[in-house]
């Protein structure tokens, strides 16, 4: 495109400010500038800007007549279920694995501006006995995982690991892999893939240049999922490896089942094309969304969309009608993943108002204030198009606890994330017959044990002491990386 094309391109679509210093650069800015124009569709990005605006003027209307809980026919509770059921539910995942028919995608793409970690967020180290990290810890569970299945079923079967990056996460999330050897995994079942940005825009929807040569943009928000899978060729990958179930989840839990067979089989059971795990809400008041149903379709409605009378209710036995608190745990099936690629256009747009780095006079300047909106769209937003959405309710001590901020905060932080997972493990080891008390820390390495099993003979009636102490797997002991592969 010559710069006249270029000009004629910008100024059609009210966004000739890009070119304003382009009689200052040099040959090298103009070609980046001009390949980053190129790059937008500037009649769709125009519009997803409109459609942005749009959803905040609508007047913030409390749900509440509209409003339901998800029916006790989609619902169900592992605290409250039998042992029976959970192992047929298990045995189910369990034969999903063994034949090669799960995958997980991890979204990994956040750039954790809260945690203040310059890095990938799976990179972190909670400052656990054996220094895990994130990354690591996620993959040790897919290995143990996989062995699970095969003691079960008596055959191997991988689980794909499709791991969602953004651009600034892709190359140090290979790297650090790379540098571990895939942490025992099989390179061949890691794929990284890369979700889109956005440009960010001033208020009235001209888009920010960051630098006089570049355009400001950032990350399209995990919903991004959706577009990234089709793009990047994820979609043709899954079919091609015949995977049929995904388990898709935020990178920050520290207790995440990784491919929970529990979780597989029970949506598998259901035939559901897409699920959610959530936990009970701890008291009305907390700031989670919950998982609902608004006009006969489900959502994740914000906390601040809850009148107090809803947010307050309670059914007869004493639960709160909307406790549904959502933790960014889902299931889709491939079919579905398949479906919602063709109409990921219309999934809804969330704005941010953000302090975005700017040029002003040809100088780069850093708001103190918000100046600027980033479009975000969210994972769960699809679980309206869904023909069969259900959820699983798990144990908030069991299987969530979330990294977003620095331990300043005293909340969702190192500390919390790093004291969840010993105590944890303090109650598999007691419940293996164990004696540990509480100011003793002991964590147990997931090739060990993925759920609390495998633990007796090693730990009945031993009295643990040493603190803090790692508990490894045989082979962790005897050399580095257990390679769990055939
Ligand atoms: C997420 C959920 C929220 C609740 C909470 C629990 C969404 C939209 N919100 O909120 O409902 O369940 O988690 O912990 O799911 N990510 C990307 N690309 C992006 C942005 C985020 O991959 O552009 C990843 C991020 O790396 C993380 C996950 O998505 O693994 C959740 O993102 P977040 O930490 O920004 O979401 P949060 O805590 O606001």
């Amino acid at each position: 495109m010559s710069y006249e094309n270029l000009k004629e391109y910008v100024t059609a679509h009210g966004q000739e400010h890009l070119l304003k210093y382009w009689p200052e650069l040099s040959d090298n800015e103009r070609e980046q500038l001009a390949g980053e124009i190129r790059k937008l569709d500037l009649a769709e990005t125009n519009e997803i800007f409109r459609r942005a605006n749009e959803a905040t003027k609508v007047i913030l209307e409390k749900f509440d007549d509209d409003l339901k809980p998800i029916p006790q026919t989609h619902y169900e509770s592992v605290p409250g279920l039998n042992e029976e059921k959970i192992a047929e539910y298990e045995n189910i995942g369990f034969k999903e694995i063994s034949d090669g028919k799960v995958g997980v995608l991890l979204l990994a793409g956040g750039q954790a501006t809260r945690l203040g970690f310059g890095h990938p967020k799976g990179m972190y180290d909670v400052g656990l006995p054996s220094h895990k990290t994130l990354f690591q810890i996620q993959a040790e569970r897919i290995l143990r995982v996989q062995q699970m299945a095969e003691e079960r079923t008596g055959k191997y079967g991988n689980i794909t690991w499709y791991i969602m990056t953004s651009q600034h996460t892709r190359g140090p999330t290979a790297k650090f892999f790379k540098d571990h050897s895939y942490f025992g995994l099989n390179e061949e079942n890691i794929v990284y893939f890369e979700q889109g940005t956005l440009p960010c825009f001033d208020f009235d929807g001209k888009i920010l240049l960051d630098e006089k040569h570049h355009i400001a943009s950032a990350p399209d928000g995990n919903g991004g999922l959706y577009r990234a899978l089709k793009t990047q060729g994820v979609l043709d990958d899954i079919k091609k490896r015949g995977i049929h179930h995904l388990h898709g989840h935020s990178v920050d839990n520290i207790l995440i089942k990784v491919a929970d067979p529990v979780f597989i089989g029970y949506c598998k059971s259901k035939n559901a094309d897409c699920a959610a795990k959530v936990v009970q809400k701890s008291s009305p008041s907390e700031p989670v969304g919950v998982v609902c149903r608004v006009n006969g379709h489900y959502k994740v409605v914000e906390y601040s969309e809850l009148t107090d009378e809803a947010a307050e209710r309670r059914n007869p036995d004493g639960r709160l009608t909307f406790s549904a608190g959502n933790i960014c745990n889902h299931y889709f099936s491939s079919e579905f993943l398949h479906k919602i690629a063709d109409f990921e256009r219309k999934l809804k747009l969330h704005i941010a108002k953000k302090k975005i780095p700017y040029v002003e006079n040809g100088v780069r300047q850093k708001p103190t204030e918000p100046n600027g909106i980033k479009i975000e769209k969210f994972i769960f937003d699809v679980f309206e198009f869904a023909e069969n959405f259900i959820c699983l309710e798990v144990a908030r001590d069991v299987e969530f606890s979330a990294l977003k901020n620095a331990d300043a905060a005293k909340k969702d932080c190192p500390s919390t994330a790093r004291q969840d997972i010993l105590n944890l493990h303090r109650k598999y080891i007691r419940e293996a017959g164990g004696v540990i008390s509480d100011d003793v820390d002991v964590e147990i390495s997931p090739l060990l044990s993925y759920g609390g099993e495998n633990l007796r003979e090693l730990v009945n009636n031993e009295v643990f002491t040493i603190s803090p102490f790692h508990l490894k797997s045989m082979q962790e002991s005897s050399n580095g990386y257990h390679n769990g592969n055939h």
